[in-house]
């Protein structure tokens, strides 16, 4: 089967599941592994009380046998600590007496449109599974990808360039973006982390929140995961879409990004350089990515977050109960989540990756796919016509 996952769980409700699919049998994968991106994600300056709550780890409940995958799905429970306190508002059983309905949808949020959609009265049937709490079990399954990926050389990092006004050049984010743990705000310019906090600072004071942007690199992939063929193959515009899922994303870039369209074709490509019977690049301008595959230099992708749409300076609104004016309900937030979604980034980048990676070497186990990995990169390193194989 295909490498995919699937989440259940409300942000009150009792826990965030992950089931993922097509994980080949024999990979070493322990909770740990996992659990390390997860207290990754939870971090960040700007994060509200929650997370004093939370305390991220998983158990396994399938798919895994001492240590090792069984080639079957994973499933890996999170449990919500917060549901102790949630439990008579958030239970799955029948109540006798129903919590007041939430009638005051968030501008940027989806409880307007979903209410509709989904006939409700009350808009936390939406805003428990629309909430970005969701994104912890992304990351447990990003998890496995990443153990993956990581057992062919691929590594995956991510660094947050721009929080409101505070920015740091994207080239030198994406170069240092393994120093980004060392930060707060997951900047690797420790004067930039003391800007961003500033305006976090700022936002918070003023009752308001920021968004940002950040970039996720991934180094080690080989060439031609993905493919020019169909457009359903594509490996820019999967990532793009796996990014834009995440909570709050608006816009992906690949390298240059948008830049391209302002230079001419000379100062946007990537020459091939020959280097010791192989080949090279001159740069790596348009992030690691030609014709819907990888190139063999780092994919790099950068995204842009809007402000969280839960303020305290509450939007104007309709009350849906009343159909009068109002203003948007509030609730405990956060006030910058820029650097947990460059987390969330990393973990869906690594999820595309991996799926691309299987469906070039197998599926099964990982022995036959280290030999068919070791022989494709045999093939290609032998010849710098790539594309040919060596005898012929
Ligand atoms: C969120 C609101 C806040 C965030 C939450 C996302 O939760 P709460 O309402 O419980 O304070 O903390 O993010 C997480 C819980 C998390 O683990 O990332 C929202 O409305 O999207």
């Amino acid at each position: 089967m295909k490498f995919s996952f699937s989440t259940a769980g409300e942000s009150h409700g009792p826990a965030e599941v992950a089931l993922v699919h097509g994980v080949p049998a024999g990979l070493g994968l322990l909770a740990g592994d996992v659990n390390r991106d997860l207290a990754r994600r939870q971090k960040g300056y700007g994060r509200g009380g929650r997370q004093k709550i939370e305390k991220d780890e998983i158990e396994f409940l399938g798919g895994v046998r001492h240590g090792r995958t069984l080639g079957s799905p994973i499933a890996m429970l999170v449990r919500n600590r917060d549901y102790a306190n949630w439990e008579s508002r958030m239970t799955p059983d029948p109540v006798e007496e129903p919590p007041d309905p939430i009638t005051l949808p968030r501008p940027g949020h989806a409880d307007l449109a979903g209410m509709q959609k989904y006939a409700f009265d009350d808009l936390r049937n939406v805003l428990e599974r629309s909430s970005a709490r969701e994104t912890t079990a992304r990351v447990a399954a990003g998890g496995v990808a990443r153990k993956l990926l990581a057992e062919f050389g691929v590594e995956i990092h991510s660094a947050v360039y721009r929080i409101g006004a505070a920015a740091y050049p994207k080239e030198q984010a994406a170069s240092s973006a393994r120093k980004a743990d060392e930060s707060e705000v997951r900047c690797p310019d420790p004067e930039v982390s003391e800007q961003m906090k500033a305006e976090i600072d700022a936002a918070r004071y003023a009752r308001d929140a920021l968004g940002g942007e950040f970039v996720v690199v991934a180094e080690g992939c080989p060439p031609g995961l993905g493919s020019y063929v169909d457009w359903r193959d594509k490996l820019d515009a999967r990532l793009a879409a796996a990014i834009l899922s995440i909570n709050a994303i608006k816009g992906v870039e690949f390298g240059m990004g948008f830049e391209v369209a302002r230079h001419r074709s000379s100062e946007v490509q990537d020459e091939i350089l020959a280097e010791d019977g192989s080949v090279s690049r001159a740069s790596n301008r348009l992030g690691g990515l030609e014709g819907g595959m990888t190139n063999g230099e780092p994919v790099v992708v950068s995204a842009a977050m809007k402000p969280i749409s839960t303020i305290a300076k509450a939007l104007r609104t309709v009350d849906l109960a009343t159909g009068e004016p109002s203003r948007a309900f509030r609730e405990r937030a956060d006030s910058c989540a820029v650097p947990a979604a460059a987390v969330i980034g990393e973990s869906m980048v690594a999820v595309v990756l991996a799926e691309a990676f299987l469906e070039k070497f197998g599926h099964d186990n990982i022995t036959d796919i280290r030999a068919a990995y070791d022989s494709y990169m045999a093939r290609i390193s032998q010849s710098v016509r790539g594309a040919r194989t060596p005898e012929r």
